[in-house]
């Protein structure tokens, strides 16, 4: 394990003994949801985790700390602060050197999750082909870093924000495996279907735990990601989500908004736009997230 990533005592201890543990990234509640609900979602989520017999493993950087399993002071103060930035793996070593404190990505989240010798990551919308990138090349390092680095990560795919149908065809061009969770509907984030199909779906955690174990036994890099949708009767309105994705463009190309200030800039947008009811959303599909993440990390902890 690296040295240059604090790994906290309890985690460290759940993987030394082979107990169940998930990795959860910090980008959601330092940049992807508002202030309060941000904190009430990343703390929810870990006190769940707790009681259900799974450690959970925060990950961000904390004042120039890559930290696995960030303390509860320490996941108050990332999602209280405006000073926070968000790092993927490129920016991990620059936030170290300059002691800033940062939420990370699904990219630098795997990354450090992968150091600390946890397997299972749950987050809930991957980054992915941004629409235009033919022109822009605006295409999230998330791709690249789960190209990479082995763990099973759970998303409800990909918000329409993005190109989704770009998205899948480069996740395969990088040999990323993609299994819907007893679906081959590939999931829109806010939607249960995309209206992109995928190949494969499994059953149940055990078979994703078994999927797994294959890619290990065959030494292959890349994650296992499963799409998880979210339940239909908790999605957004698709009619809602079409206007009000038309308008989000809009603005983000009236205000020039490039680089890593699209996503946050979108999300944004939309709950604005719907009066919060993309937020509600949103955390529904992290908590089933959640959910299946922690029965996979049971499940693999198992064998
Ligand atoms: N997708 C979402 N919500 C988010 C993100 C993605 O639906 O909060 C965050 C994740 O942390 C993801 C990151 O890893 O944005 C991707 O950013 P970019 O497109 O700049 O790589
Ligand atoms: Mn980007």
């Amino acid at each position: 394990m690296s040295s240059a990533v604090r790994v906290s005592a309890e985690v460290r201890d759940a993987v030394a003994s082979g107990r169940p543990v998930l990795a959860l990234e910090s980008t959601i509640f330092t940049h992807g949801l508002p202030r309060p609900r941000n904190l009430e979602v990343a703390l929810e989520s870990e006190e769940w985790l707790r009681a259900s017999g799974v450690t959970p493993a925060t990950i961000g950087v904390f004042s120039g700390e890559l930290v696995v399993g960030l303390s509860t002071a320490e996941i108050e103060g990332l999602s209280n602060d405006d000073a926070v930035v968000k790092a993927s793996i490129r920016d991990l070593p620059i936030a170290m050197a300059k002691g800033l404190s940062a939420g990370t990505t699904v990219a630098a989240t795997a990354f450090a999750a992968h150091e600390a010798g946890v397997r299972v990551f749950s987050t809930g919308g991957l980054g992915g082909v941004h629409r235009g990138a033919p022109e822009t090349f605006d295409e999230s390092a998330d791709l690249g870093a789960l190209a990479a680095i082995p763990l099973v990560v759970v998303s409800a795919g990909v918000k329409s924000i993005l190109d989704i149908g770009l998205t899948l065809e480069r996740l395969e061009t990088l040999n990323i495996p993609v299994v819907g969770y007893r679906t081959t509907d590939y999931p829109g984030f806010y939607l249960a279907d995309s209206g992109f199909d995928i190949d494969y779906a499994a059953d149940d955690a055990a078979e994703i735990a078994r999927i797994a174990i294959a890619r290990d036994a065959l030494g292959l890099p890349s994650t296992v990601l499963v799409a998880n949708p979210v339940p239909v009767e908790q999605q957004l309105d698709p009619a809602v989500l079409d206007a009000v994705l038309v308008e989000a463009h809009a603005a983000a190309a009236a205000g020039g908004v490039i680089g890593h200030d699209i996503t946050p800039f979108l999300l944004d947008y939309i709950q604005r736009a719907t009066d919060g009811v993309s937020l509600d959303v949103n955390v529904h599909v992290y908590r089933n997230n959640v959910a299946l993440g922690a029965e996979i990390a049971r499940a693999l902890s198992a064998r």
